[in-house]
């Protein structure tokens, strides 16, 4: 008999069968939650730090932590103390967190959402509850209406106008919560493989903008292919993720997935399943050019399947219902209407990039910047990763990078590569590299001289994301002029849901990056996904060369190289455009021609 060796074990056995499994997101949140409140408490800003650091190291996890459930691992992450390593062990197993549970009860709910305004933190909000016995939006609305604000100090007028806005703007017309995909992923593939066990279910395939791999996900759209008869909805009772469960009949259904990620379902007949997936899948955009293009042929293409008459001419695949319409099979990545089905009518679709594809990876951070993991952790991971090559682009020093490498760090850390090359039992190979930033007036963090011992130049921007257009762009052409530039990361340092890109022009930075042949990045960072894909494709469509990086900071973030080439397909990119799917000898060759003379 199989025995389980703690009353917890069993618990968190029993969560997860039933797909209570807490997800690393929940775990950040929850951190974050803590940090928040603890600082509006005033508390000790050492535990504040390492509560908010800690929800950074949960979130930049590449697996769940819910999948290794021993505290002794949690205690083996960076920053994770044994204090902290208990409570992810006790979210993991209840779900809650009672220190969490006692702190919400002394902060009232209102002045944590009072955070999410401009120029409010912690001491400010403190300052609020504790001068003028603000609790929430309404209250703040009411003291700045009657203009009590100006009798508390550091709340000058440029404060007050901010906050008046921005309780106006996103009082009422708050858009609806986007989830990263990232993060969709965690919440929805489990729910999938649940589904998948429940007796009756012969298929089950996440639709809809996620099963496109736009960057960010509304809601779920989860089609199960069953007979309606076997009533698939009875289990999801069971699945504790999943809260508001309502069903309309035994086709549709849809819940909350913990209490942040909407999810609809439906039940699909084999026979109408292609349809009703290349339905749900859309883009609106792309089903109705497609529904125009059913019925200039006299058909009628619904979920259900593709009609003439009544009788049905194609439904049970995709490929079939794409065919019956004249036209080869569509990517999901591809269906935006941006001339898609024009290319499919024309055999003219790209061959999509695969991750498999990929020989290497030039955008990596060990712990000699801001990474965790040595160099040789990270070849090791990287071999994990079927890698063959990958860049070491440690942060260079310059005023306010921390642990940014200088001249001298960096000449020790080509020696420790040059020895991990030449003891290496495999092909692997460490490329020399930097990753550098691009300073105000578009000059680099590092001499040329420095510059010119390494075989991999990555530039970014860093800092001054707001400057006017035409200095931005002036900005990023000047560094592109640099003579020993291999790559542009992350061009448009945009951070999602947090932070816009800069603004520069495109148009440009597309021309002088093709003639100087710097690649454009697809940063993998899923927040980051950074040239999107709209800038992915006008990049192709111009010849210049695409890198598709991980920016791994830990060995396991090279599984960010998925999210990359996820945008990167989005972006109809085909292995030829991409520089890291070239072997290593012609990648070198490319990146000697990069140089200039
Ligand atoms: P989201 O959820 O905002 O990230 O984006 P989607 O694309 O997943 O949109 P969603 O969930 O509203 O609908 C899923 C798919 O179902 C959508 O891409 C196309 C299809 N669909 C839904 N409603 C309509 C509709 O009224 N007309 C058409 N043609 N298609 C629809
Ligand atoms: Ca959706
Ligand atoms: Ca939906």
């Amino acid at each position: 008999m199989f025995v389980f060796a703690s009353v917890e074990a069993w618990l968190s056995f029993n969560s997860m069968a039933s797909g209570g499994t807490v997800h690393n997101e929940d775990v950040a949140s929850a951190f974050d939650e803590m940090g928040d409140l603890l600082a509006i408490q005033g508390q000790n800003p050492f535990r504040i730090r390492a509560y908010r650091r800690a929800a950074q190291v949960v979130r930049g996890l590449a697996h769940e932590l819910a999948d290794r459930p021993a505290a002794r691992e949690y205690h083996e992450l960076p920053g994770i103390g044994v204090d902290l390593a208990g409570k992810i062990g006790e979210l993991i197993r209840t779900g809650e967190l009672r220190a969490l549970r006692s702190l919400r009860r002394q902060v009232p709910a209102g002045l944590r959402e009072l955070l999410q305004l401009p120029g409010l933190g912690p001491v400010r909000v403190r300052a609020l509850r504790k001068g003028l016995g603000i609790k929430g939006r309404e209250d703040l609305r009411r003291a700045l209406a009657a203009g009590r604000l100006t009798r508390l100090r550091g709340f000058g007028p440029g404060l007050q106008r901010r906050l008046r806005s921005a309780l106006t703007a996103t009082g009422t017309a708050a858009g609806p919560q986007r989830m990263l995909w990232a993060t969709a992923a965690q919440y929805g593939e489990p729910l999938k493989a649940f589904l998948e066990a429940v007796p009756g279910v012969l298929g089950v395939e996440i639709a809809g903008s996620y099963r496109r791999g736009r960057e960010t996900v509304g809601d779920l759209d989860i089609l199960i292919r069953a007979r309606p008869a076997s009533q698939p909805f009875a289990a999801l009772r069971r699945y504790r993720d999943l809260q508001g469960l309502t069903s309309e009949g035994a086709t549709k259904a849809s819940g909350v997935l913990r209490k942040r990620l909407p999810v609809d379902f439906r039940v699909i007949a084999p026979e109408s399943f292609g349809a009703a997936l290349q339905y749900f899948t859309g883009s609106r955009e792309h089903n109705i050019r497609l529904r125009r293009r059913a019925q200039e042929r006299n058909l009628k293409l619904s979920e259900y399947g593709l009609f003439r008459g009544a009788k049905r001419m194609a439904g049970a695949t995709e490929l079939e219902v794409y065919a019956a319409l004249g036209l080869p099979w569509i990517a999901p990545e591809l269906r935006e209407d941006r001339g898609e089905i024009e290319a499919a009518e024309h055999q003219a679709l790209p061959h999509l990039i695969e991750r498999t594809e990929l020989q290497g990876d030039l955008h990596v951070h060990t712990n000699a910047s801001d990474g965790l993991e040595s160099l040789e952790q990270m070849a090791q991971a990287a071999r994990g990763h079927k890698l063959r090559y990958f860049a070491v682009t440690d942060h260079a020093k310059y005023l306010g990078i921390v642990h940014g490498l200088d001249a001298e760090r960096l000449a020790r850390q080509i020696d420790a590569i040059d020895a991990i090359n030449a003891a290496a039992e495999d092909d692997l190979v460490l490329l020399k590299g930097a990753e550098v930033d691009i300073l105000e007036d578009g000059s680099l963090a590092l001499p040329d001289a420095m510059l010119a011992r390494l075989e991999v130049v990555v530039i970014a921007l860093h800092s001054h994301f707001d400057l006017p257009e035409a200095k931005q762009t002036r900005r990023i052409l000047r560094a592109l002029e640099r003579p020993y530039v291999s790559v542009l990361a992350h061009p448009s340092a945009r951070l999602i849901g947090e932070r816009t890109g800069c603004v520069f022009d495109f148009e440009q930075v597309l021309t002088a990056a093709h003639e100087r042949r710097c690649a454009l990045e697809i940063n993998g960072q899923p927040s980051r996904l950074d040239l999107d894909d709209v800038h992915v494709k006008a990049a192709r469509e111009r010849g210049v060369p695409l890198s598709i990086a991980s920016d791994a900071h830990s060995g396991e973030q090279f599984a960010f190289l998925d999210g990359a080439v996820r945008q990167a397909r989005r972006g109809w990119a085909a292995p030829g455009d991409v520089i890291n799917t070239r072997a290593l000898r012609e990648l070198r060759t490319f990146l000697g021609r990069a140089r200039l003379k």
